[in-house]
């Protein structure tokens, strides 16, 4: 290793990941039972249709302090009712844990949650850059018609509490109304 250039083991091109060790995982329809308010559209659909892929690296051990992981997440574009596709969300289990996000393709909203159920929105746009910080729970949604790819960086001690959002969702729903994205 001693004075030696090395070659770059990673590579993130417009909104592609690739190199050594990245992981990749996808939700379905099937993944995201209870997700969406309108259950008799939901129960139409094919279960197999992907909402969402992400590519990640994860160069240390889940849980690690001092660590960071680094995501790219692609929603697909299309509804539930008037419902947007749109990531699970969660707050992160070591509560105080902050994120960054960044809008790469696409067009969402992301969709912010305080401990006291307060709900707020941010619009993602390609080049728009998102700091959450921590007690504040995450989603977007995609409101646009292509895929909406957005980066992700954050801390890897930080975890997933995707429990509490299952149980009691987000206190507001974005809803397409007139052809607009709504909170409601
Ligand atoms: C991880 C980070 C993202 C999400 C991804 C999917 O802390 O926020 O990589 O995992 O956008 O969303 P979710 O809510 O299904 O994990
Ligand atoms: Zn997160």
């Amino acid at each position: 290793m001693k004075n030696k250039i090395l070659l770059p083991k990673l590579f993130f091109t417009k909104d592609v990941l690739t190199g050594q060790n990245i992981t990749k995982s996808s939700r379905k329809l099937k993944d995201l039972k209870g997700i969406f308010k309108d259950q008799e559209a939901f129960d139409t659909m094919d279960k197999e249709t992907l909402v969402y892929d992400v590519s990640s690296h994860l160069p240390v051990k889940e849980d690690t302090p001092g660590g960071l992981y680094f995501g790219v997440t692609y929603i697909h574009p299309g509804k539930i009712g008037n419902e947007y596709f749109m990531t699970k969300g969660h707050f992160h289990a070591q509560i105080d844990r902050a994120e960054y996000y960044w809008g790469i393709q696409g067009e969402g909203i992301l969709i912010l949650m305080d401990e006291d159920r307060n709900v707020w929105g941010e619009k993602m746009l390609p080049g728009s850059l998102h700091y959450i910080p921590g007690r504040i729970a995450h989603r977007v949604a995609n409101v646009s018609n292509q895929i909406l790819s957005f980066g992700a960086c954050w801390p890897s001690d930080a975890g997933h509490n995707y429990k509490e959002i299952a149980e009691n969702g987000f206190a507001k729903r974005l809803l397409e109304i007139n052809g607009i994205p709504n909170l409601i």
